[in-house]
């Protein structure tokens, strides 16, 4: 589907504020790949798609993962709510017709991350913190500027803030996001 399309449907299926961050995360997944030399096509698809699947109820999720034959792991298992990233990949290719797997992978990884991220992966990742709608998330003036300069540098900082406020909070750690935050942590060590 073209994008103007695609941003119809979502209108109609995701809440006011999520149809906002989502719009937000679309404009900003751009500006970004317009810094870092990424595809500024597959950045505005991926996210503008990257919560498709969020406004669905966490029982319903479980049983479309089933239904599709997604794997849930044990830590989606106990945060259902992490389905969405999975499910949303999975919608993006099926109902909106997305084939190009980049930006069904950038779908897919965009909430836990995962070890050796590519280009478009980093973008919506980070573009989902940042977008100009947030405003709960600390460090956010340094982070936003810091997206522009380094991603990696960048992905650390938001793992390490999301590790923090996850334990502070007593949620379920997925071993994906610390393992993302360990691959970045080691990366950028050294230099
Ligand atoms: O869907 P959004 O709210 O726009 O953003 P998102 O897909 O990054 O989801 C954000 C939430 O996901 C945020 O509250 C932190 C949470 N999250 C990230 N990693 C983990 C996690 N939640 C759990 N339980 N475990 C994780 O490892
Ligand atoms: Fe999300
Ligand atoms: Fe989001």
């Amino acid at each position: 589907m073209k994008r103007k399309e695609i941003e119809k449907q979502l209108k109609k299926e995701l809440d006011k504020e999520r149809f906002t961050h989502t719009m937000g995360v679309m404009y900003t997944a751009a500006a970004l790949a317009m810094a870092h030399g990424a595809d500024m096509d597959q950045a505005l698809y991926a996210g503008l798609l990257h919560d498709c699947a969020k406004c669905i109820p966490n029982e319903e999720k479980l049983s479309l993962c089933e239904k599709y034959q997604i794997s849930i792991s044990d830590a989606e298992r106990k945060s259902p709510s992490l389905l969405h990233a999975k499910l949303g990949a999975y919608f993006a290719k099926s109902i909106y017709g997305i084939e190009d797997e980049v930006i069904l992978h950038a779908i897919k990884v965009h909430t836990t991350g995962e070890p050796g991220m590519n280009l478009l992966d980093k973008i919506i990742y980070i573009a989902d913190y940042i977008e100009p709608n947030r405003d709960q998330a600390p460090n956010l003036t340094a982070i936003r500027k810091l997206a522009f300069q380094d991603l990696d540098k960048t992905m650390e900082k938001i793992l390490s803030d999301t590790l923090q406020y996850l334990t502070e909070k007593g949620g379920e750690i997925d071993p994906l996001t610390n393992e993302t935050y360990q691959y970045f942590h080691n990366s950028i060590s050294h230099n």
